[in-house]
Formats: C-alpha cells, sequence, structure tokens
C-alpha cells in the first residue's frame, strides 16, 4: 500500500526561509478551516443550510446560507494564531479587524473566498474555499494595505469540496495537492509538483454569453469550435462546471483554459480580483501556466478596490499566450 506524507510534516520541510515559522501556524488554521466546512458542506440538505438567505453580499449576489456559515467558521478559524493582522472576505463589505490580543505578531493580511461557487451548492456540485496570504506593513492595518498586486502573495491555495477533499497550495515555490483522508481526518500529499500542460485541446467558458464578449475572444472560441475543419487544424473539448475551483482544479490536472472574460453586460468580468482571479493566478503561474486579463498579467493587476472584479483567463501557457496575442491585434469593429 502506497503511504502519503501528511500535510504538517510536509509544510515543516517545505516552507522555508522568513516566513515559514508564521506560514506554518496561519495554513494550519486555515486547514481546520477547511476541513470543518467539509463537514457542513457534507452534511447537505440534513442541517437545513441549502437555501438562499434573502440577502445579498457586496457583489449583489444572493447569499446562500452557506455562504455566512463557511464564512463564520473561517474567520473563527483564523483569527487566532497572532500572525494575522487583518483578514478580507468576499462576503463582508468591510475588512475584519482583529482583536489587540490577537494580533500580537500581526504581520500578515489573509484574504478569502469562504465559498466559491456557491449557486451550485444546492445541486450538489463541487464548491471551493480559497486564499491568499500577503505581509502586511501596519499591524492595524487599513484598507489600504489589503490593496496589493498579487505578485506581492506569498502563500495562495483552494479547498474543493468535490468527490473527495483536496487542498492545493503554493507558498512561491510549485504547487502541491493534498486528499483529505476521511479515515485519519489528515490532509495527505497525493498530488506532488503539480505541472501544467502548455497546450490543450479543452476550454471552460460560460457560451450563453458569447453575443456579449469582445472580439478576440469570439474569435479564440470560434476557432476551437471550428476544430479540425477551421486555423487550429484540431478539435476542442468543452467543459463548464460553473465553479471556478472545479474548474482550476481540472486544469491543474490534465490541462486545458479558463476563461471568465470582460463582457458588453457587467464591462469588468465577474470574478473578484483579490479572492479568486489573484490567488488563482500564482497557483496557475507556479505549476508552469499563465494568466491574463487579456490585456495584462492578472498578477501585475494593482487593485483599486478589494471587491474589484477582473476579467480571467488562466491555464495552458500557449493558449493564454495565443489569447493575449489576440487581444493586441486592433479591432476591425468601429
Ligand atoms: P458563483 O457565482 O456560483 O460563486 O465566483 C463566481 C462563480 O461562481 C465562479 O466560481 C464560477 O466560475 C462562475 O461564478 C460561474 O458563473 P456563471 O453563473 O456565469 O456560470
Amino acid at each position: 500500500m502506497t503511504t502519503f506524507i501528511n500535510i504538517s510534516e510536509f509544510l515543516k520541510h517545505h516552507l522555508q526561509g522568513e516566513h515559514s515559522v508564521a506560514l506554518n501556524t496561519i495554513l494550519s488554521d486555515v486547514i481546520e478551516a477547511c476541513k470543518n466546512i467539509t463537514v457542513v458542506i457534507d452534511k447537505g440538505a440534513l442541517t437545513g443550510n441549502m437555501g438562499n438567505l434573502g440577502s445579498e453580499n457586496i457583489q449583489g449576489e444572493v447569499q446562500k446560507a452557506l455562504d455566512v456559515i463557511t464564512d463564520d467558521i473561517f474567520i473563527e478559524a483564523c483569527q487566532q494564531s497572532g500572525y494575522i493582522a487583518g483578514m478580507a472576505s468576499e462576503e463582508l463589505v468591510d475588512v475584519i479587524e482583529i482583536a489587540d490580543n490577537n494580533r500580537k505578531n500581526g504581520q500578515y493580511l489573509l484574504l478569502f473566498d469562504p465559498l466559491d461557487g456557491s449557486s451550485n451548492v444546492n445541486v450538489n456540485i463541487s464548491v471551493g474555499t480559497i486564499f491568499s496570504i500577503l505581509k502586511s506593513s501596519n499591524k492595524k492595518p487599513e484598507l489600504s494595505d489589503f490593496l496589493q498586486a498579487g505578485t506581492e502573495q506569498i502563500c495562495a491555495g483552494y479547498a474543493l469540496y468535490g468527490t473527495s477533499t483536496t487542498l492545493v497550495l503554493t507558498a512561491g515555490s510549485g504547487v502541491n495537492g493534498f486528499t483529505l483522508d476521511v479515515d485519519s481526518n489528515e490532509f495527505l500529499l497525493t498530488h506532488p509538483d503539480m505541472q501544467i500542460a502548455k497546450d490543450t485541446q479543452e476550454f471552460a467558458i460560460n457560451m450563453s454569453n458569447y453575443r456579449f464578449w469582445r472580439e478576440p475572444v469570439q474569435r479564440y472560441i470560434d476557432e476551437c469550435l471550428q476544430g479540425e475543419e477551421g486555423d487550429r487544424k484540431k478539435d476542442f473539448n468543452m467543459r463548464w462546471v460553473a465553479s471556478m475551483v472545479a474548474e482550476i482544479h481540472r486544469i491543474l490536472i490534465r490541462g486545458g483554459v479558463f476563461m471568465y472574460p470582460t463582457d458588453s453586460k457587467s464591462r469588468s468580468g465577474k470574478l473578484r480580483l483579490m479572492y479568486e482571479a489573484n490567488p488563482m493566478s500564482f497557483i496557475v503561474e507556479q505549476a508552469g501556466g499563465a494568466s491574463t486579463t487579456g490585456t495584462q498579467r492578472i498578477l501585475e493587476v494593482k487593485p483599486s478596490g478589494i471587491h474589484q472584479r477582473v476579467p480571467v483567463m488562466m491555464g495552458s501557457k500557449n493558449e493564454i499566450e495565443r489569447i493575449a496575442a489576440y487581444h493586441q491585434v486592433k479591432s476591425k469593429r468601429k
């Protein structure tokens, strides 16, 4: 039988340098939060928590009961390490203050989306938690301290609550994936050094938005759909789970591109820079993939707001470079 190393053993050796002690502590809280979230998600409809709350989050999206429950779990588990100076959640308008006695070594900021893809939760499709860790120059951080480009991230990761719970992490030296063993309640290293294939024949996009996209995105998708008979001379497959964590995990396992571009409805895309685009871009780049808004590397976008949205295209490097090149071609439209 194969024996797998558990996540705490792995992190003890893997995390090196000035942040290693703090990251070990912060990540052990994040791991606890993800285990607790697994429990509430696994209970499903049995707890009566699968419906809408009737409230909206900062993005104007209807909140599910589980959005709020998982947000509370994450905050509760992660606010007492002593290393976190402040937190920000996709679900909350303002940044989360940490009590004075809980931020003695408060040098880090934790940003998270506790339940990404939550519109899937009551139809039993995979959802996830995404997080990002930044350094804080301020022990009592203000909003402006959070507005750092993605290149400043020290660590990022996600938990995917799918057929099994999987945790995928990067601290800037590769990407590693762990599976939650339900017998020992431990995350075990099952996917060391994850790499995204440079080429792919699979794309993920919400096709119902086709008429709202800009020309470069329409061109790329048109060519994929033309398949062997078109310029690309190969057939493509399409997947759309409508759950970003599930799509990115698939891309880490077997390649592909994930796109949520800007469109004439939203103007800025749907996904959040700080809670979704940045952490996922860090992971994707660390696994040898690429990530762009179309015109700029996502990790270099200077944030203007904590809940800012950006167009997102990420995954297999050669395809993302092609999409970015299409954005350089001058529009033929008036
Ligand atoms: P959701 O609204 O369910 O939270 O984060 C936004 C997100 O899900 C992504 O996880 C997902 O990829 C996308 O929105 C789905 O968008 P569509 O509803 O347009 O399919």
